[in-house]
């Protein structure tokens, strides 16, 4: 019997699976994101992904490993220093974690911005009022009045007083080709992604190899617990992380179980 069997497929509601269940977060992740593709915020491509991170996030033990700790305290510095920084927010991580992202972009002073791989007009506006649905204020992407350079097709289009502009932008659960092209503009990226070998992590200057359900709500509590610093203090967080040992510890817990 495998840890799955115990708990109904057709689950209406987050609070009917069991918190004491072995795998809780991860059939609660399934959960929302079956409810973001019925919705019509998450792409059925989304499940492909969620899948993927999945399998990954149970070789890490499904917990925030020492060095994704570090990175996430190094993201939220890099973001307490940003002049503009922007939180990308894709189909996955409106369904996984809409409320969080607000925090998060509360805790630091962040623009929030709606920037879809499969873009629709549809998928924009039912992602922006979910975010206003869990507190947001203003949310960025609606516009796509700029496009990001060397990208093809719809993927491209951003906020030109949001992507566009911004010095550091965090983007999770990213396509690899769009994280390379922010990277080529000259933006700090901060990503979030389970799988330390995709190209995504692999072009940040901080890679977070952590599920999001945990990542963004850690970020939170250090940037909270970071505000009140002075401008050396972050900036000795930031060069204090090394994204190389980072990548390699996660690579090490993945393959090895180290
Ligand atoms: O909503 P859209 O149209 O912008 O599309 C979003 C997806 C995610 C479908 C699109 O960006 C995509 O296809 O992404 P990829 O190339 O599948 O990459 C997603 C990455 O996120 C993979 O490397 C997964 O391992 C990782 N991932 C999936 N779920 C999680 C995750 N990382 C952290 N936390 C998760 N819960």
């Amino acid at each position: 019997m495998s840890d799955y069997d115990t708990v109904s497929a057709d689950v209406e509601h987050e609070d009917e699976i069991p918190e004491d269940h072995p795998r809780y977060q991860d059939l609660l992740t399934r959960h929302r994101i079956e409810k973001g593709v019925d919705k019509g915020i998450t792409h059925l491509q989304g499940m492909h992904a969620e899948g993927r991170g999945s399998a990954f996030d149970y070789l890490l033990g499904e917990e925030t490993i020492p060095s994704a700790n570090d990175a996430e305290r190094a993201a939220a510095a890099e973001l307490l220093l940003a002049e503009r920084p922007v939180l990308s927010i894709n189909g996955n991580v409106a369904a996984l974690v809409p409320g969080e992202m607000v925090d998060l972009a509360d805790a630091v002073g962040a623009d929030l911005e709606v920037n879809l791989f499969n873009r629709t007009p549809e998928r924009i506006a039912a992602i922006a009022s979910h975010l206003r649905e869990h507190g947001a204020e203003e949310v960025k992407g609606l516009e796509g009045d700029a496009r990001i350079p060397n990208l093809d097709h719809q993927r491209a289009k951003v906020d030109a007083d949001g992507i566009y502009a911004a010095d550091v932008v965090l983007v999770p659960l990213e396509d690899g080709d769009r994280a390379e092209a922010l990277d080529e503009m000259g933006k700090t990226e901060i990503v979030i992604d389970l799988n330390p070998l995709s190209r995504s992590p692999q072009v940040a200057e901080v890679p977070i190899v952590d599920n999001i359900v945990r990542a963004v709500p850690n970020m939170t509590e250090h940037a909270r617990e970071l505000a009140g610093s002075n401008e050396d203090a972050l900036r000795t967080i930031v060069d204090e992380f090394d994204r190389t040992k980072a990548l390699e510890a996660a690579e090490s817990r993945i393959r090895n179980g180290l």
